[in-house]
């Protein structure tokens, strides 16, 4: 069944310039951009968008982090979409991803790990309706 899925290019990858190169490995991954825009959070938006992460040790360092600059937001259609993206970004520590993957590509550390991937299909809609409305998804 073909599904949805949310993704972020964090910034530390926009700022090094790699958003073509991650867009590009998305789409030759078989997924399809329903909907993508560049957008500098505000820390209450980053705050909010990341609240599930609230009570956890790293929470103030990954709202800072996410509001530091510009992200790119997308919305991604494919069969399988949350799982098969999961598999295509890998590990949240880069350092246990797999070859071949985003952030064993692209990210940079731990919390600067390049990309962020929904990890149910009902964050996916919650995520994907945070960020975008429905006349920005074609
Ligand atoms: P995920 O992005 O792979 O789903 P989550 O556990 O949902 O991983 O964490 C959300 C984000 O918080 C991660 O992508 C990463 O940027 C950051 N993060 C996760 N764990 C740590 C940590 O231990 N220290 C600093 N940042 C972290
Ligand atoms: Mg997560």
């Amino acid at each position: 069944m073909r599904n949805i899925t949310f993704t972020m290019i964090k910034p530390e990858a926009v700022e090094a310039g790699n958003t073509g190169a991650i867009l590009n490995r998305m789409e030759e991954a078989g997924f399809r951009i329903l909907a993508l825009k560049k957008v500098h959070l505000t820390a209450e938006r980053a705050g909010l968008f990341y609240e599930v992460h609230k009570e956890r040790p790293f929470y103030g360092e990954l709202v800072e982090y996410m509001s530091g600059g510009p992200i790119i937001a997308a919305i991604l259609e494919k069969d399988n979409a949350v799982a098969d993206f999961r598999t295509l970004i890998g590990s949240t520590n880069p350092e246990e991803a797999d070859e071949g993957t985003i952030r064993k590509e692209f990210a940079t550390s731990l919390a600067m790990n390049a990309v962020h991937g929904s990890d149910s299909d009902e964050n996916a809609n919650i995520e994907a309706n945070f960020h975008f409305s429905e006349e920005e998804r074609f």
